[in-house]
């Protein structure tokens, strides 16, 4: 075992409270590409950036080329939760874990058994009708021939995924800042903290357990109490819950 997972497993130990903040780089291990990765959606070459793509504007403007894409890279109905996702579920059901807050809208800690997740970009497992708010699933989205339409009133469907242009649920940021604010521990793991206002979060913390886990250097790294640059898959099946 490393110096770094040895003074993770100590944290852990002496931790009860601990809220797991993180984004798309705890899914890669599962298949589903992160943005900001070399091999991410941000280094692919489309006709639009992503980041235009997935706008509020694009999606009104260009509904039919917002879903080609999203269907194509953002809907992976088959991955499966990865050692991560299975570390963080079974953290709290021992009682060592109180939340994860996640910026992934791809439902894999629900998959894996959490329970206290909180979605800051919302899920694809969740769209409603624009007109009637009927609920469709994922794989609805993903059968239908081009734009989904309510097959009960004909309104176009939309994703409830925070789109660039669109603000962030409330109720699950003051969730997710009371969780973070009453942590004794807050691991961050796999995201680039370049995304607000999810980022801004982590400032709410204020205890002295503070590690980050991810591939690459974040702004964050400066301030974290322990550092490990690896795969966040491989470092959680090295702890012991
Ligand atoms: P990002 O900006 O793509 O950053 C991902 C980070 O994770 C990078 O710094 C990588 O170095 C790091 N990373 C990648 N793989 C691993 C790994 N196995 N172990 C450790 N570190 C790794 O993604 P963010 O989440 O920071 O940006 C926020 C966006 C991405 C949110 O709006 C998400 O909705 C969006 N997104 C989500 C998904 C998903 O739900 N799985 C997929 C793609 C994008």
């Amino acid at each position: 075992m490393s110096a770094e997972i040895e003074t993770l497993q100590r944290m852990i130990d002496e931790s009860e409270r601990i809220v797991f903040f993180g984004g798309a780089g705890v899914s890669t291990e599962s298949g589903i590409p992160d943005f900001r990765s070399v091999d991410g959606l941000y280094n692919q070459k489309y006709d639009f950036p992503p980041e235009t793509i997935l706008s509020h504007t694009f999606y009104m403007r260009h509904t039919d080329e917002f879903y080609r894409f999203y269907k194509d890279k953002m809907l992976c109905l088959d991955a499966k939760p990865n050692d991560a996702h299975k570390k963080l579920a079974e953290m709290e059901e021992k009682g060592k874990l109180t939340a994860v807050v996640t910026q992934n809208i791809d439902g894999l800690h629900q998959a894996a058994g959490s329970k206290a997740v909180y979605e800051l970009h919302g899920s694809v497992l969740r769209n409603y009708c624009t007109k009637c708010k009927k609920f469709y699933s994922a794989s609805y989205i993903l059968e239908s021939i081009g734009v989904p339409k309510c097959d009960a009133c004909g309104g176009m469907i939309k994703p409830d995924v925070v789109l660039y242009e669109e603000g962030l649920d409330n109720d699950t940021i003051t969730k997710s800042i009371k969780a973070i604010s009453q942590a004794d521990m807050l691991i961050i793991g796999g995201t680039s903290l370049a995304v607000y206002p999810a980022a801004g979060l982590i400032d709410y913390y204020n205890g002295d357990k503070l590690v980050l886990i991810n591939k690459t250097t974040t702004p964050m790294d400066s301030k974290a109490n322990l550092v490990i640059n690896d795969s966040i898959g491989q470092v959680f099946s090295a702890i012991k819950i």
